[in-house]
């Protein structure tokens, strides 16, 4: 132990003892001086010292613990600089949205309430985040949604509507989304691939999330598995191109525009099958060329292309499509030069150069009055009125000549505008889809065109005097032809989309008489499915009107083919629609098991066959129509829902494609 100092005072309130074992140090000069003033102060005196003191460390100790919770901790700054907490990184970014739940800045701000200028800046700056924030929501409500949120878990009914409801509420739309009057609509601009018409607004629609929902039961399963099934053939071996050969295993081109890829498009949406659909987006955006130097027919690519790139715009919301669809119809409008407005059949997509098609001179009748909803939803989408008037000088021309009880002759000359003389009279081939259309229009704007209607009415009883009759035996109703002003009791499986049709005219307010009508001939129809051995139908059949002893239905051995065409099962969809009898769902999976006994193709695809009445070798003829794809897999799906709201029949038009165009409200 070494001596120990003694701190000496004048007034000895204390006594400081220190124990040391070092040997200690004098106290230095200026110890000395500091304590003598010291001693010289009042008691009161330091008592205002020691409280000054005690008041400044304290406000010490509480500014470098504010200032050490401002610093952002080793974690963070390594995983700002290093990104190697990403999770953190989320919390850090999810902290800055909610900035005044966590962070002791914005604690501060509130505890004190003290609107200094540091706090008067935090608080600004969390008003300009906020003001961010919303912008960002609002921004995001009016964007298109992405692909992955159409993706609704389809097992599980009644989620839908929870998931629809999640969606209208994250993306700010009203809980009338879907309802087109209230779509909100977005401007986008318009860019074609060789600038054509550049830079146009079109106006993009909110989509009804509604229709994208993949299957909900069992029948609607396989019929997504069928459509995976032809998808895969064709993924596999004619990606890109028209049509899978799927017994060659190869690809076949008509107009090289990748026809099934874009009739599929829809159907795929309503599938939910999103990753297809999203892939054959990708080929849409990359390697769809429209400048191309090919002859393509009007009807053929405005049902299957202009009408599936404007549906896949509608129910995805995705500007590509309007885009892809305008540069199309701007390519197809040099078919309207022609010297009455009736359409040449065919056009160069790169030339522009069009003509009457090479087989003669004269255009199809159902063709040039089959391209109308297409080109008038163009020009409601695009806001440019081209479109719509080239196709309404059509049918106003069509409508000013002469007809019988409202039937047309099924070719008509783009130069004189006038029908060929005896032409025949048929609701099949060539002739069809102009009595859909008259009845499609008239729905399409809002049953607003009256004119349209009447001569659909007219038509529908033109057909009850002239061409509908009865068999011998069993009293089957059918649709004959009039050659050359004769009657033939042929009908083309192509008449069979008429019962469809009628529904829904009688959906929409006319005849109970076209119901009728419709019942009968989705009964005939089917019958041309079950009459036959493979349970599928001929391309064409003849009706026994006069002999009771022989059978309804004769197929001529030129017509046994069948082309996986959809128009019965269009026709069952409709009537199960709109009168709920199940019978139609039930004929529609007979033959949905017909199509996959005889004309599926192991390995992917499935094949028209040539003969249906050969159940041992039905003889592939090794093509995979892309209407089988967009059409027939199609209805068939929407024939197995048992959703209404599925594309409602009030909201929707479907073209002859089966493309789903919006309904206008007037
Ligand atoms: C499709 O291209 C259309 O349905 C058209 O209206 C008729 N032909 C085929 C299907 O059979």
């Amino acid at each position: 132990m070494y001596p120990v100092y003694y701190e000496s005072a004048p007034r000895r309130d204390f006594i400081s003892v220190m124990v040391s074992k070092e040997p200690p140090e004098p106290p230095s000069k200026r110890r000395q001086s500091c304590r003598r003033v010291w001693n010289r102060l009042s008691r009161l005196q330091r008592t205002i010292i020691c409280a000054i003191l005690v008041v400044g460390a304290m406000s010490g100790l509480y500014i470098a613990n504010g200032l050490m919770n401002e610093l952002p901790d080793d974690k963070d700054t390594l995983s700002q600089r290093h990104n190697v907490f990403p999770n953190d990184n989320v919390v850090h970014v999810m902290d800055q949205r909610h900035p005044d739940k966590d962070t002791k800045a914005n604690q501060r701000l509130h505890d004190n309430d003290d609107k200094d200028g540091e706090d008067q800046k935090l608080h600004f700056e969390q008003q300009e985040r906020e003001k961010k924030e919303n912008l960002e929501r609002e921004e995001k409500a009016k964007m298109k949604p992405k692909i992955a949120d159409a993706v609704v878990q389809p097992e599980v009914k009644g989620q839908k509507e929870s998931i629809v409801g999640n969606q209208e509420e994250d993306e700010g739309i009203g809980a009338a989304g879907g309802e087109l009057e209230v779509n909100e609509e977005k401007k986008t601009k318009g860019q074609s691939q060789d600038g054509a018409d550049a830079g146009v607004d079109v106006q993009v629609q909110v989509p009804n999330m509604e229709d994208g929902v993949g299957p909900q039961n069992a029948q609607q399963k396989a019929v997504v598995e069928a459509f995976k099934h032809a998808w895969k053939g064709y993924k596999q071996y004619a990606w890109g191109h028209d049509e899978l050969k799927p017994i060659s295993k190869a690809a076949s081109d008509w107009f090289g525009l990748g026809l099934t890829i874009i009739d599929s498009l829809d159907t795929m949406w309503i599938m939910g099958l999103m990753e297809e659909f999203e892939e054959a987006r990708r080929w849409v955006e990359k390697d769809l060329v429209l400048k191309k130097n090919v002859d393509v027919n009007l009807f053929e690519t405005t049902i299957r292309v202009l009408g599936g790139l404007l549906s896949a715009f509608h129910l995805s919301n995705d500007g590509l499509f309007l885009e892809k669809a305008r540069e199309l119809g701007d390519r197809l409008m040099p078919c309207f030069n022609s010297p009455s407005k009736i359409p040449y059949s065919d056009v160069n997509l790169d030339t522009g150069k069009a003509h009457p098609p090479r087989w003669g001179p004269d255009s199809t009748t159902s063709e040039v009055t089959s391209i109308q909803l297409e080109f008038r939803e163009l020009s409601h989408q695009t806001g440019n009125d081209k479109y719509k008037n080239a196709v309404d000088e059509v049918m106003g021309h069509i409508q000013s000549l002469p007809k019988e009880n409202g039937l047309i002759p099924i070719f008509v000359n783009a130069r004189s505008g006038q029908f060929r003389a005896g032409a025949t009279i048929t609701v099949g081939a060539r002739g069809d889809s102009y009595y859909e259309y008259l009845l499609k229009q008239w729905l399409q704007t809002g049953k607003t065109e009256d004119k349209l209607r009447d001569e659909y009415v007219t038509a529908i009883e033109g057909m009850q005097k002239n061409l509908v009759k009865s068999t011998a035996a069993n009293g089957l109703k059918f649709i004959g032809e009039l050659v050359r002003g004769s009657f033939s009791p042929k009908m083309d499986h192509l008449v069979c989309f008429l019962p469809g049709t009628l529904a829904i005219g009688h959906h929409n307010g006319l005849d109970a008489s076209h119901l009728e009508l419709a019942k009968e001939l989705a009964k005939t129809c089917y019958q041309m499915y079950a009459d036959m051995p493979t349970g599928l139908s001929p391309e064409i059949a003849y009706f026994n009107i006069n002999n009771p002893g022989k059978p309804d239905i004769e197929v001529k051995n030129a017509d046994t083919h069948n082309l996986l065409r959809p128009e019965t099962v269009e026709s069952l969809f409709y009537l199960y629609r709109l009168t709920g009898d199940k019978q139609y769902r039930d004929w529609g999976w007979k033959i949905f098991q017909a199509f996959e006994k005889y004309t599926k193709v192991q390995g992917g695809g499935y094949s028209s066959i040539g003969s249906v009445k050969d159940t041992k070798n039905p003889r592939f003829r090794d093509k995979m129509e892309s209407f089988f794809l967009g059409e027939t897999l199609k209805y068939l799906f929407l024939l197995f829902s048992d959703d209404p709201t599925l594309l409602s029949l009030d909201k929707y038009v479907f073209n002859t494609e089966a493309h789903p165009l919006p309904i206008w409200r007037p």
